[in-house]
């Protein structure tokens, strides 16, 4: 292996974990650093829950429920199961297992840390020796702006999304909180640290859960006046999303659901671009777009998949793999 590489991969849920879990196999723990949308996060049966950094998490614990991607393998239901007996709110889904990392993280917030050392330490018990950090310790909340009956509603994201199963038609996305949020100061010292080799966006959705990071106040000037490669792997697959609603979301905010929009939305960031492989077509009008870009193949199955996109991306720009 040649020297030290530093790469900093900023990461949403279920396709961004999958990224980080191949490059965490490729880079060591001192060169790699995952920072985390904390948009999705909300409080529920007065429990904190972040379903992106869990997500990252048990992704690279190797604990993950592979099947829906997030919430933990080999779960059990009985708290869920009870709670239902009872009358209790049963729309959002916690496992037992999954309950434990709540309940733990509710506690050591209430008692004074932070998000950033409270993911760190839960991660870190879970054997995750990558550095994990949230995108902010403040709180920002995702919010959907949906079509109502007479006028526009306000939704807080979890409840759009798994309680209504983003059947509401979306007119616009919220961040709230964003202006007064600081980026987590360890989020930031990576991004300025002189050593930095490579930026990664990973294949996670654009507008759910890369924006709410680029949101914060001076991140996207960063990235905008970086000389570091800052390179966007697109989350589309043969013209659809591999997973979720991105298809509808896209086509709700009057977008073309291809990597040609995504390569749009990062155009001011973004100096290289990766789209998989079965897109290749529209590898033209993504170069008139931005100028570096590379096919590869981004569904990720297999772990073999996973360390492969880690290493064409590292590639990507030059560094040793
Ligand atoms: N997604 C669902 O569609 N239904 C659920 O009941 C659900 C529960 C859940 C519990 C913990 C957790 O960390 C994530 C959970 N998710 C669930 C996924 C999650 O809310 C979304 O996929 C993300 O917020 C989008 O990135």
């Amino acid at each position: 292996m040649g020297s030290k590489r530093k790469v900093l991969a900023l990461c949403g849920g279920v396709g961004g974990a999958k990224l980080a879990l191949g490059l965490s196999h490729v880079l060591g723990d001192d060169e790699l650093c995952i920072v985390v949308n904390t948009g999705d996060d909300f409080t529920h049966l007065g429990l904190r829950i972040c379903p992106d950094i869990d997500t990252v998490t048990y992704t690279l614990a190797g604990c993950v429920n592979t099947e829906t991607g997030w919430g933990r393998a080999e779960e059990t239901g009985t708290f869920m199961a009870s709670l239902k007996t009872l009358g209790g709110e049963d729309w959002f889904y916690l496992g037992d297992k999954d309950l434990a990392m709540h309940v733990e993280r509710t506690r050591r917030l209430a008692a004074g840390e932070n998000l950033g050392t409270v993911t760190q330490a839960l991660s870190r018990k879970l054997g995750v020796s990558v550095p994990l950090i949230p995108m902010t310790d403040d709180t920002v909340e995702t919010q959907v702006e949906v079509e109502g009956d007479v006028e526009s509603l306000i939704l807080p994201f979890q409840d759009y999304f798994v309680r209504q199963r983003c059947e509401p038609k979306l007119k616009a996305i919220h961040f709230v909180g964003q202006e007064h949020a600081q980026p987590h100061p360890q989020f930031l010292a990576n991004l300025l640290d002189p050593d930095l080799d490579l930026i990664i966006i990973c294949p996670s959705n654009p507008f759910l859960s890369v924006d709410p990071i680029l949101a914060l106040p001076g991140i996207r000037g960063i990235l905008q006046k970086t000389a570091v490669p800052v390179v966007a792997i697109s989350p589309i697959i043969g013209g659809a999303a591999v997973k979720g609603p991105t298809a509808k979301i896209m086509g709700e905010l009057g977008l073309k659901m291809n990597s040609i929009t995504v390569a749009d939305y990062y155009q001011d960031i973004a100096s290289g671009f990766i789209l998989d492989r079965r897109d290749a077509v529209e590898i033209e009008a993504i170069r008139e777009i931005i100028p570096r870009v590379g096919v590869a193949q981004t569904l990720m199955q297999t772990i073999e998949d996973k360390i492969e996109l880690a290493r064409e991306t590292l590639d990507f720009v030059g560094l040793d793999v």
